[in-house]
């Protein structure tokens, strides 16, 4: 019963390298979940409408300069601040589709060389996401699609170091998705994965907090 009241909707995070193909799929994978009758809406962290959003923008453009730390924590302020907000849209039944969460900010950091306990620290007691579905592709394919933007982060080496981060970032929540195939494959499969777990939280998973 696709109108179950008092059900859940599931919180499902993509994460991935840049240029993995995360943004595309998350639009498609709203649409085709909407499209079945399960409501889903888009996350995407980070959110740069807020306050802290312009200054992480504004960090990424390289437009400011912040310490390593400095810039993680207004990372992790960034998704505190829509905790209490996606926790209601859950409750309320909605699916979330969220590009990129708390392990985009441990692995990114991290490849810095900050230490990866310290990273995770701040996101703690953030809402635990029932999967992650990581868009696998190497650091070297991802590059060449269609050239990076020239955001801060967007080089090779760099991906290659973040790419070792999330692998150790990898917990029973996560699948692994070969993003190496085409658009319609990689979306047809995430949507199959994703309907299971939609069903799932309607009979009544419970949400839990990250990393406690
Ligand atoms: P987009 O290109 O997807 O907007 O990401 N990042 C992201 C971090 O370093 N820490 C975080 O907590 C998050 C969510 C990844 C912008 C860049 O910001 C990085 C790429």
């Amino acid at each position: 019963d696709k109108s179950k009241s008092g059900s859940r909707g599931a919180l499902v995070v993509i994460e991935g390298l840049d240029r993995c193909g995360k943004t595309s799929q998350s639009s498609r994978l709203v649409k085709n979940l909407d499209e079945l009758g399960y409501p889903a809406e888009l996350f995407r962290f980070p959110d740069r409408n807020t306050v802290i959003g312009q200054m992480i923008s504004s960090y990424l453009n390289s437009d400011s300069q912040l310490d390593d730390r400095t810039i993680h924590l207004l990372f992790s302020a960034n998704r505190w601040e829509k905790r209490s907000l996606m926790e209601s849209k859950l409750q309320s039944g909605i699916t979330l589709i969220v590009d990129r969460y708390a392990y985009s900010g441990v692995a990114f950091s991290s490849a810095k060389g900050l230490d990866i306990e310290w990273c995770k620290a701040p996101d703690m007691g953030l809402l635990a996401p029932d999967l992650v579905l990581y868009l696998d592709i190497s650091p070297e394919k991802a590059s060449e699609r269609g050239g990076y933007g020239g955001e801060r982060y967007e080089q090779l080496e760099f991906q290659k170091k973040v790419a070792q981060s999330y692998q150790v970032l990898q917990d029973a929540s996560w699948k692994i998705i070969d993003a190496n195939r085409t658009v319609e494959d990689v979306e047809e499969h995430m949507r199959d994965i994703v309907l299971d777990y939609v069903k799932t939280c309607r009979n009544g998973k419970s949400l839990s907090q990250l990393w406690l």
